[in-house]
């Protein structure tokens, strides 16, 4: 069959909303993109394993530990269904580890931030998964059967994460006056980049118009993020707390917040790796890829000897 009439075919399916599975025809754009968008949300759980991590040993109390452990433990699951749903797509474990070392794949810039305070840990749950759980919620109807499908269960995840979040940071607020000024600081430094972890504005991002048409994405990144800072704010109010954003109001007449500017400058060289954590995050993942090599080497040596048991 003609491509161009392949293509027509594939759109047709796609405007029926029929998921796309994995051994179904695709445009070569298509699965590139896919690819593109998968992996580097499974770098993005990875990496946001970091920031988090750090606080493992100085939870403030055990159970804030439990919690916290297994969040992180979540977010490597994430990443092995992401690395697992991009696998579907023809390209292999080792390449798009290669590509996350070698920089040639980016991850989610909000990961390159630091965690200086416990109240962090409240800010990433509540802000960073608020954030995240606005955009998979949507990518639950993205076009591509494995990926859609794994943001099911990721989506019920981060829900919990989100409300432990919020949980630790109304705890604080309630607090001492010391603990309070903690959880605003944290709210200062975490919201801004929080909002750019949606992209850049439609006008400027590359792949939102293809990646609509191709319902890979359902909603623009503007749409997103104005939905995250209506949901967010009066919770921000509820626990006592002041969005940094001098322009931020209520407009009765579009029912949504109006709001001030990002400083895209800032998100640019982020994604760029000049972030305040940038390279220590990559020497964090290079060092654990090094220090990996040999479970990786004996679980092929197993494999192998079990092929040759099986094939005898
Ligand atoms: N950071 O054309 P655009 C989590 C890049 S992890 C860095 O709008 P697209 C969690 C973009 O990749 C949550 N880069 O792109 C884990 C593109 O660059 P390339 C992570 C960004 O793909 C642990 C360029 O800018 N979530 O929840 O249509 C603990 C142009 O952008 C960012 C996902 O990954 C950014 N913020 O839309 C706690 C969700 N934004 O590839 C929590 C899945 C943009 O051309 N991804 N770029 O070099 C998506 O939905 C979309 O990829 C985006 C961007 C909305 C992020």
């Amino acid at each position: 069959m003609p491509e161009k009439k392949q293509e027509a075919l594939f759109q047709q399916a796609v405007d029926g909303e029929q998921k796309v599975e994995p051994r179904d025809w695709m445009p070569e754009g298509y699965r590139k993109n896919l690819i593109r968008q998968i992996s580097q949300h499974a770098h993005s759980e990875v990496v946001g394993m970091l920031p988090e991590g750090n606080w493992i040993t100085r939870a403030p109390s055990l159970h804030r530990k439990t919690i916290l452990l297994a969040k992180v433990q979540d977010e490597a699951g994430h990443g092995l269904y992401l690395y697992s749903a991009a696998e579907t797509l023809g390209i292999g474990r080792d390449e798009l580890i290669d590509q996350l070392l070698s920089g040639k794949a980016k991850y989610s810039s909000i990961f390159n931030y630091p965690t200086l305070t416990w109240a962090d840990i409240g800010a990433i749950g509540w802000l960073v998964d608020g954030a995240a759980i606005i955009n998979q919620v949507m990518l639950t109807r993205t076009s591509y059967g494995p990926y859609s499908r794994a943001m099911v269960r990721i989506c019920k995840e981060e829900s919990f994460h989100n409300r432990q979040g919020y949980d630790i940071l109304m705890t604080l607020s309630k607090g001492t006056p010391e603990q309070k000024a903690m959880a605003q600081d944290a709210l200062d430094r975490w919201w801004w980049p929080s909002l750019m972890m949606f992209g850049p504005s439609d006008k400027d991002s590359p792949h939102s118009a293809q990646s609509m048409q191709w319902k890979i994405k359902r909603q623009g990144n503007d749409e997103l993020r104005q939905v995250f800072i209506d949901r967010t704010v009066p919770q921000a109010e509820f626990i006592g707390l002041k969005v940094p954003d001098p322009k931020l109001k209520w407009n009765e007449q579009t029912q949504h917040y109006d709001w001030g500017e990002i400083n895209w400058e800032e998100f640019n060289q982020v994604i760029k790796g000049n972030g305040p954590c940038n390279a220590e995050r990559m020497a964090a993942r290079r060092k654990a890829h090094d220090d990996g090599a040999w479970v990786r080497e004996a679980a092929l040596a197993h494999a192998e000897k079990k092929n040759k048991r099986n094939a005898a």
